[in-house]
């Protein structure tokens, strides 16, 4: 059976297309998903792609993941990224790697977007690429995993 990598959006990424198309482009949260779906394809990796504006519904599908072993988790936390202990607790939890996704390079912007907690357990941090990043998740964490076995 394939290995599944669990691929988790925090706020605001719902309205990705119309949200400061500046910074984070055109493309959908459905081209995202559809991204996602075709590059884990390639890697022969199964996918479960959420978004949630709440961090108690983020924390909840990290201990599914946790709970059904899965290979990998990819995640923009977006405005979560610099305020939650509770997202970083579960994700140290996971025991699975972590792979920190933003669409926007966070280091060209204020400098609040660059504290992250999340990154204290990322195996890896892509930004920068829009959302051509996530497919590089995809594609870094399929490594990883073929690594490991
Ligand atoms: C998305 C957000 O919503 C912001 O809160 C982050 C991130 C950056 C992104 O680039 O994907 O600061």
């Amino acid at each position: 059976m394939a290995k599944t990598v669990y691929v988790l959006n925090g706020p605001n990424l719902n309205l990705l297309g119309t949200r400061e198309p500046d910074i984070y482009g055109r493309a959908t949260l459905g081209d995202v998903e559809k991204l996602c779906r075709t590059a884990a394809k390639q890697h022969g990796l199964a996918v479960v792609f959420r978004q949630s504006n709440h961090e108690g519904e983020i924390v909840d599908w990290i201990q599914e993941a946790r709970s059904k072993k899965a290979a990998g988790i990819i995640i923009n936390p977006a405005g979560y990224t610099t305020t939650s202990i509770a997202i970083l607790d579960a994700l140290l939890a996971a025991d699975a790697p972590v792979i920190e996704v933003h669409i926007s390079n966070i280091h060209a912007r204020e400098s609040f977007r660059r504290r992250s907690y999340i990154s204290q357990t990322a195996r890896a941090v892509v930004c920068g690429f829009g959302i051509q990043g996530y497919s590089l998740a995809i594609a870094g964490l399929a490594a990883m995993i073929e690594a490991k076995d």
